[in-house]
């Protein structure tokens, strides 16, 4: 074994930090098996043999987007034939029903960029669902929606964050950090918020006391070492704030966007690696998601012994990646979530949205 790679071991067992070297050291190596055991060593050190779910509901308000991501497949323009928007009403009865479920505890709440739709709209959105089921944790909006609500309220980030938390806002998904390099945003994605203001919006909601998470989109046009700056940009963050509640790794769906005929699905290979030197740059992380719906359910069940310490959540009606061609099911029942767990020998524990113990399985 090369000197830095034995190294990384010895350090992975002491709990010590490892640098942006060792990280790319850990990307060049190709035994896999290996970053699984350490990657297992961290995690059981940091997160024991518990692995998190939820029951949850998502809600897409609209995929008319401004942004037109060229990685994204859910996103269009508003005469497109695919485009819809939702009326409040009908976010709301959707909620209600998904609601009739006693078990359900969060409504996952991720939308376009609409051209047309004011801040106040989303305000009223959020308003109702917290007057009409103030029982369940609203995880609403990414950065990158936060930081178009600024620019189309005329609001600052932190007044935009205030105004949402006052109407019943509890925390924010991590999406939209795709990866977090000027050069990969000009790219992919010009017209939305930048690596730093990415950053700085996740700051300022974790100052004004709201919990977010943090993700990285891989798998397309970024280098090695763009995933490991992304990773210890997320790592320096999580140092200064504590704010992020978990990490998830977005494999890039490239079926139906405009990568499509330059880009093939990751392997396994690299979702699992990518899973493990995760779970390992970020020590300062408890919480490393596998989530089913993009890696299928018997990736995400291997991911759970290479670093992953949670599965997501039972998600009624995932719309996103299954837009780009993603072949799991769109909603799966708690028992088969349990049951996937437990077959991968850990214990399965049902959260709430702040990672509180509901019960353990
Ligand atoms: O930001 C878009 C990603 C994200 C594709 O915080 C794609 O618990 C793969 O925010 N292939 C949105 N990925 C989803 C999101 C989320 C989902 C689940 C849990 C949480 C959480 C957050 O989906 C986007 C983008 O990074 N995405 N297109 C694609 N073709």
């Amino acid at each position: 074994m090369d000197t830095i790679l034995y190294g990384i071991e010895h350090k992975v067992r002491d709990g010590i930090r490892l640098t942006r070297d060792e990280g790319l050291a850990l990307f060049k190596s190709d035994d896999l098996a290996w970053l699984g055991y350490l990657a297992n060593i961290a995690r059981k050190r940091i997160s024991g043999d518990y692995v998190y779910f939820n029951v949850n509901r998502h809600i897409n308000l609209t995929n008319v987007c401004e942004a037109r991501c060229k990685f994204c497949a859910f996103g269009c323009d508003g005469d497109s034939a695919q485009a819809y928007t939702m009326t409040k009403e009908k976010a709301l009865s959707l909620a209600k029903q998904s609601a009739q479920d006693p078990d359900l505890r969060e409504l996952h709440i991720v939308s376009g960029l609409h051209p047309e739709w004011p801040f106040e709209f989303y305000l009223d959105v959020v308003r109702s669902l917290k007057a009409e089921l103030p029982h369940i944790h609203l995880k609403a909006f990414t950065a990158v929606e936060i930081c178009y609500f600024a620019k189309i309220s005329g609001l600052t980030i932190e007044e935009v964050i205030k105004a949402l938390i006052a109407a019943g806002m509890d925390s924010m998904p991590g999406g939209g950090a795709e990866i977090l390099s000027d050069r990969v945003r000009e790219q992919l994605c010009p017209k939305k918020a930048t690596a730093s203001q990415w950053l700085a919006i996740a700051r300022t909601a974790h100052q004004l006391g709201i919990k977010s998470n943090a993700s990285m989109l891989y798998g397309h046009i970024e280098t090695m070492e763009e995933r490991i700056d992304h990773l210890l940009a997320l790592r320096d963050l999580q140092d200064e704030t504590g704010g992020f509640q978990t990490f998830i790794c977005f494999p890039f769906h490239p079926a139906n966007t405009e990568l499509e005929s330059k880009i093939m699905r990751t392997s396994v290979w690299d979702d699992l690696r990518t899973m493990a030197i995760s779970r390992l740059m970020l020590d300062n992380f408890k919480n490393i998601k596998a989530y089913w719906i993009m890696l299928t359910l018997p990736v995400a069940q291997l991911a759970l012994g290479f670093g992953a310490n949670d599965i997501d959540g039972t998600v009624s009606e995932e719309k996103i990646v299954h837009a780009a061609g993603a072949n799991s099911s769109r909603s799966l029942s708690k028992d088969t979530l349990i049951g996937a767990i437990r077959q991968a020998g850990r214990v399965p524990v049902e959260r709430d949205s702040l990672y509180n113990i509901i019960k353990v399985l």
